[in-house]
């Protein structure tokens, strides 16, 4: 059973075209997770590394590289005692990281593992010169111990990412109330994969693509993107009024500045359905002073999907997930902290008087 899924995800690594420099990191269970289904779809990227401090999120795959932060099971976990570990590990991941063009961290943020490693890595990148494309899961609503630490490294990636593209759990457990969890985060992962796949992967058959240096412009820049992704069998304009909506719970639609539509079906797309939807977009985002571009794939899916990735938003309602950054404005505290684990010399000692 193992060695079958094995072989049917060599075949998929083998049938993947020589790549752009592109460097996937998965990060933490989330991100491991996600990165698992992107190395499975035969993705144009030359390197899969899954990184954490639990050996079970090194086994999604049995493929890729594996990078295990291990620390020490009696200390706290917190993100910053989660980086200080990684310090020691930093030889090993300049060495994962060189002769990268691209970096693409990936990852859940709330938790302890991905929050703490994925600014570490970014930085790290960063100082190597690629260009990071940071893809992050934003936790549940009803996750509220993990906000803070969520919105903390959410604000450290974009300070050192040149791309932060966020992915809200929630817009799509709303959609599916009554599934497990488990079976809501392999939906989203699937969905992260289909899109990521259209974004940048050449055009093929009767397709109309973006491509890896499209989709990097058109994120690349101040702000942050947000992605959304609805399916569904009603009509173009409503599918695509769905992603629209999934965007706006999210941040303030005047503050767009770029968008990326990319409709996929399983029969043809009149020209009409995509100028319409188009304009629609247009109308809706940026004060109508948007630049939209679009793809189109007539090879497959279910019904109409429609993935859509609006960028250059100044803020998003996670920003409140950081309360004290909210307040502080521009004058934040040191940013990459790190708790160094060394245990303090015995205070009975120190105080004791010679005798
Ligand atoms: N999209 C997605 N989100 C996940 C998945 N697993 C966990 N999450 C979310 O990611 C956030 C961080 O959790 P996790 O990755 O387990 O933490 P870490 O392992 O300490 O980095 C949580 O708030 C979860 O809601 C997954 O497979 N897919
Ligand atoms: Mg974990």
């Amino acid at each position: 059973m193992e060695f079958t899924r094995s072989l049917s995800l060599l075949k998929a690594v083998k049938a993947r075209p020589n790549g752009a420099g592109i460097i996937s990191l998965g990060v933490g269970s989330a991100g491991c997770c996600i990165l698992s289904h992107l190395h499975h779809s035969g993705i144009p990227i030359e390197k899969f590394v899954y990184i954490s401090s639990d050996e079970e999120d090194l086994c999604y795959s049995p493929l890729g590289e594996k990078l295990l932060i291990a620390s020490d099971s009696n200390l706290s976990r917190s993100p910053s005692a989660v980086r200080g570990v990684a310090i020691d590990y930093i030889d090993q991941i300049r060495e994962i990281l060189s002769g990268s063009k691209y970096v693409f961290i990936i990852s859940g943020l709330g938790g302890s593992v991905g929050s703490g490693l994925a600014p570490f890595l970014a930085k790290v990148a960063k100082e190597m010169e690629a260009t990071v494309v940071s893809i992050l899961a934003m936790p549940f609503k009803f996750e509220k111990h993990k906000h803070f630490h969520a919105g903390v490294a959410l604000r450290q990636m974009r300070k050192l990412s040149d791309a932060v593209m966020i992915i809200d759990n929630d817009s799509l457990r709303e959609m599916v109330p009554k599934k497990s969890i488990l079976d809501v985060f392999t939906l989203i992962n699937e969905k992260i994969t289909t899109a990521l796949n259209k974004l940048i992967e050449p055009p093929k058959g009767r397709e109309v693509g973006i491509g890896l240096k499209k989709f990097v412009e058109s994120i690349k820049e101040e702000g942050y993107a947000v992605l959304s992704v609805c399916e569904s069998f009603a009509a173009t304009g409503d599918v695509v009024a769905g992603a629209v909506r999934s965007v706006c719970q999210i941040a303030e639609p005047d503050q767009a500045r770029k968008a990326i539509l990319y409709l996929m079906s399983d029969g043809k797309i009149s020209t009409e359905e995509v100028a319409t939807s188009v304009e629609r977009l247009g109308s809706f985002f940026g004060n109508g002073s948007i630049e939209v571009q679009y793809g189109i794939s007539e090879m497959g899916g279910q019904g109409l999907t429609a993935i859509l990735l609006a960028s250059g938003f100044r803020g998003t309602k996670f920003d409140d997930y950081d309360p004290i950054a909210n307040v502080l404005h521009d004058l934040e505290m040191d940013d990459l902290d790190t708790s160094i684990n060394v245990e303090l010399p015995n205070m009975y000692h120190l105080n004791r008087q010679p005798s």
